[in-house]
């Protein structure tokens, strides 16, 4: 039920029946829902998967169906060497992935460290509605999802093995701004109940150590939902993301107030003050209130979002922090 209908009625049930004349029950009963125009905003550059959430939304799909939808298309690209499928080892040669999900309702799920499972922003909804627990990780999640039939697929394909072996050459580990455009997947939907739910799925920082998880899969940090506000997903150097709990921190200046720009805006200068001189990692953030209205920012040059609205879906560039 919606939270103002559901007022509404909370206060018409406070008040004394006697009081009311019929016709202020019938009145109750036909509130309609405000209808809205779907958006679907997604990281990157990822066009058949912000149109595939799109399209969802369009048809009446829910925001968090429509959002894994879009985390899907990504999490099969054997080409996106940052999420899912075809994504980058870590340093022991293995595909770890991370993801979370968040609903309008508050609930989430999350599963970190997975390996041979390919739709894992869908394996974090079944962590959220079919366990008592909001995160899962490694063989724990594995086992989890094997139990709901996940098939089991290596994620490592030979394109990600050769440039695996090739980095074991140098064995360099150093961060990386922009990877060829593309990067972890974070997505945030309005549907047409105006309701906002989110997803973010990846396989996290190429050749990173074994058991390393970042932001994507924290709840507050990747991703965070109040539907009463809006969202707020992250991409690039999780660690920097972690530490200043950057999505929750967008809503929370949302909710007092600001625009998803300017929130968007305060969230990557927090990362910057803290850095001595230019930060050498990139770090993105898209938002999305509840009027519809889109902000986002990233530290270097280089990011940009897809947004689908009125049955277009365009990509954004973005700029990048203004000291820099
Ligand atoms: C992470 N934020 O694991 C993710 C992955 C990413 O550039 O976006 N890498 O830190």
């Amino acid at each position: 039920m919606k939270r103002r209908s559901f007022i509404h009625k909370v206060a018409l049930a406070g008040t004394a029946p006697a009081l009311l004349p019929k016709s202020s029950f019938a009145q109750q009963t036909t509130v309609t829902p405000i209808k809205n125009d779907p958006i679907s905003i997604c990281t990157w550059n990822f066009k058949e998967a912000n149109a595939t959430a799109g399209n969802a939304l369009m048809k009446g799909d829910n925001a968090l169906n429509a959002a894994i939808l879009a985390a899907q298309v990504e999490e099969e690209n054997p080409a996106n060497s940052t999420v899912g499928y075809g994504g980058a080892p870590d340093r022991d040669g293995q595909v770890t992935l991370d993801a979370c999900v968040m609903d309008h309702q508050g609930n989430c799920g999350a599963v970190l460290a997975v390996e041979n499972i390919v739709h894992v922003a869908a394996l974090a909804r079944d962590v959220m509605t079919k366990t008592p627990h909001v995160m899962l990780s490694g063989k724990g999640a594995e086992q989890f999802a094997r139990e709901q039939n996940y098939p089991n697929t290596p994620l490592l394909t030979s394109q990600a093995k050769a440039a695996w072996k090739q980095w074991k050459e140098t064995e360099k580990y150093q961060p990386i701004i922009n990877i060829e455009n593309h990067d972890t997947i974070g997505v945030l939907c309005r549907d047409k109940e105006g309701n906002i739910s989110g997803a973010c799925s990846t396989s996290g920082l190429g050749y990173k150590m074994k058991g390393r998880v970042g932001d994507s899969p924290i709840i507050g940090a990747g991703l965070f939902i109040d539907n009463e506000v809006g969202g707020a997903v992250a991409t690039g150097m999780g660690e920097e993301v972690v530490k200043t709990v950057g999505s929750f921190l967008i809503v929370e200046l949302m909710r007092q107030g600001k625009s998803p720009q300017e929130a968007c805006d305060e969230a990557i200068d927090r990362i910057v003050k803290k850095q001595q001189g230019i930060p050498n990692f990139q770090v993105a953030y898209i938002a999305l209130n509840k009027a519809g209205n889109i902000g986002a920012r990233c530290i270097h040059q280089g990011f940009s979002y897809m947004h689908y609205q009125n049955n277009q879906n365009k990509n954004i560039a973005v700029k990048a922090h203004s000291s820099l």
